[in-house]
């Protein structure tokens, strides 16, 4: 029977939302495996827009929703009308959405608050035994809300490869397991069904963060 699976965005773009080519690459695995996939984002300001060629915020206001239509072609629902019984699994790309909209981790770090709407869902597809999907920044959803679960975000000691492995410090600080993993795997938690893969925290070819995103969807769906 195909597979069910809410794709959750945060925005349209690596520095203000979702990551664009993280999304991409998770509804082409999926759409290649058979799932059946809806989309969803919360209908809220974003904490910023930036300007993708200099980096810095601009002071515009947009919505996370109205952002998220852009990857979804239109297709994208309210986060509120998430129905967890209506799904065999969630997946969340990353980018900085998930630590400006989706959680204010880009401000707070390890104590951070996640945005209710996502935290009640996140729990209750881990109550309901149904598989999480998370890469790049989005594994620190799962730290902050499932204690003790095991998460990759990559390596732990930066390098030019790894310039984000500090994340793998904190991870650990919050007392999850950090499991180091190189960009075209994935890290299974089979206790807590959830799936991650570092994708972007790896200054890597952009097609090794395909493979590892593909990885990350293969093993959720498996667990569905
Ligand atoms: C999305 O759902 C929230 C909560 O029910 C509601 O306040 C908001 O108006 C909805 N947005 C749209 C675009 O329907
Ligand atoms: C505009 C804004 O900052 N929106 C939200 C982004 O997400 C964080 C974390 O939930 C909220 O606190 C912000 O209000």
């Amino acid at each position: 029977m195909e597979k069910r699976v809410a794709v959750i965005l945060s925005g349209c773009g690596v520095y203000d939302g979702t990551e664009i080519h993280e999304a991409s690459a998770v509804l082409v695995h999926l759409s290649r495996a058979g799932a059946k996939v809806q989309m969803f984002a919360p209908d809220m300001d974003q904490m910023h827009v930036v300007n993708h060629c200099e980096g810095k915020p601009t002071g515009e206001k947009r919505n996370v929703l109205h952002e998220s239509a852009r990857i979804a072609r239109g297709e994208v629902t309210n986060l509120s009308k998430l129905d967890v019984s209506a799904f065999d699994a969630a997946i969340i790309p990353g980018g900085f959405g998930v630590a400006k909209n989706l959680s204010d981790w880009a401000v707070k770090s390890k104590d951070c608050t996640i945005l209710p709407e996502v935290e009640k869902l996140v729990k209750a597809f881990h109550k309901a035994g149904k598989p999480l999907g998370m890469c790049c920044i989005s594994p620190i959803l799962a730290v902050k809300l499932l204690p003790g679960c095991e998460v990759t975000v990559g390596h732990d000691t930066e390098c030019e490869k790894w310039p984000y492995a500090g994340t793998a410090g904190v991870v650990k600080e919050l007392g999850a397991k950090h499991v180091n993993k190189d960009v075209e795997a994935a890290h299974v938690d089979v206790k807590n069904k959830l799936v991650t893969t570092c994708a972007f925290m790896c200054n890597a070819p952009i097609h090794k963060v395909f493979d590892g995103v593909g990885v990350m969807v293969k093993e959720t769906l498996k667990l569905a």
